[in-house]
């Protein structure tokens, strides 16, 4: 069986080559295309089992961004659907194909449509802070730039991994006027913002959102100065599961991303955490910005079960 798809994936996801809640969930979605395009398999009972190992072990990649979970298992529902009509193998196979393009192009087109919704919300003159790298949230602050609003924009540095040094990058070569600053100015420079922006990586059942380490904090910081706190989420990161009453995972990283090998050796007796994601509960929340349209996070039930509800039920 050739797995390389899978693997090098599942790899690619784990040690962050590949990051940010949409890119890993196309990621994964296009691994298993291609772990079932270029396999072949004796039986169709062969087929599903590699199939759903498959999928469990791109899940296992990393624990955080619900989009993970939700896109494998978006193929992997189209996978049991054929099964249950007793397709064959290769009808199965390019069902799966189908429902694999069809998640990568709307997933596109959904970051798309924030963007132009979330465009809106930028005034003229105004001056934005985000955190991390967002592809939702480049895709809003470009489309406020090309609709040719001028308003500044801050991005934190995002320690340990500097995924703020990509925003920065990103949004100048579009020509668009971005400072970046280090995680610990926020407060300082918070008395001149109007907005907050940031992507998520999963959103709970109560409006909370989950993203890269130290957004609750900016949040709270936010709330100081009553600048508004807006967050960019395509409705596949909204976590089904915490309506049920389940938690979503923080995933822990390696403490040589915060300190290097030799230092920690010096100082064996140092403990090192590494949170990779932290919660920003909702009343910090003004605004949840989807492809669906914009909502409060209070709100997002009524859009979750309005979307899921279905697939919810097949649960537990
Ligand atoms: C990335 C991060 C991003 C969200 C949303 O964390 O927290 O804000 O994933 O990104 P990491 P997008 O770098 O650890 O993956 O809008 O691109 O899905």
């Amino acid at each position: 069986m050739r797995n390389g798809s899978v693997d090098s994936t599942y790899l690619m996801i784990k040690d962050m080559r590949v990051r940010g809640a949409g890119r890993i969930a196309r990621a994964a979605v296009i691994a298993l295309k291609e772990y079932c395009d270029n396999n072949r398999f004796s039986s169709k009972k062969e087929f599903h089992s590699n199939l759903f190992a498959a999928g469990e072990k791109l899940k296992s990649a990393r624990p955080t961004a619900v989009s993970l979970p939700n896109a494998v298992n978006y193929v992997l529902a189209a996978a049991k659907r054929s099964e249950a009509k007793n397709s064959s193998l290769r009808e199965t196979i390019g069902t799966i194909d189908v429902v694999c393009d069809g998640f990568v192009a709307s997933s596109l087109k959904a970051t798309k449509t924030i963007g132009n919704y979330g465009a809106k919300r930028i005034q003229e003159g105004d001056v934005v802070l985000t955190h991390c790298n967002s592809e939702a949230v480049t895709a809003i602050l470009t489309a406020a730039h090309e609709a040719g609003k001028k308003f500044e924009v801050f991005a934190t540095e995002t320690r340990p991994r500097f995924q703020g040094r990509i925003t920065a990058s990103v949004l100048a070569k579009r020509g668009l006027d971005v400072s970046l600053i280090p995680d610990s100015a926020v407060r300082v420079y918070m008395r001149k913002v109007d907005a907050v922006l940031v992507g998520a990586d999963a959103i709970a059942a109560n409006g909370a959102v989950i993203n890269k380490i130290g957004t609750s904090q900016i949040a709270l910081v936010a709330h100081e100065t009553r600048a508004r706190f807006f967050v960019a989420a395509e409705t596949y990161k909204l976590s089904t599961t915490t309506m049920l009453g389940e938690l979503v995972e923080i995933e822990h990283r390696s403490p040589y991303e915060v300190v290097p090998r030799a230092w920690l050796k010096a100082n064996s007796r140092v403990k090192v955490k590494n949170p990779s994601f932290d919660i920003t509960p909702p009343e910090y929340i003004d605004l949840i910005i989807t492809e669906k349209g914009i909502y409060p996070p209070q709100g997002i039930v009524f859009l979750m079960k309005e979307l899921y509800a279905e697939p919810l039920l097949g649960i537990g």
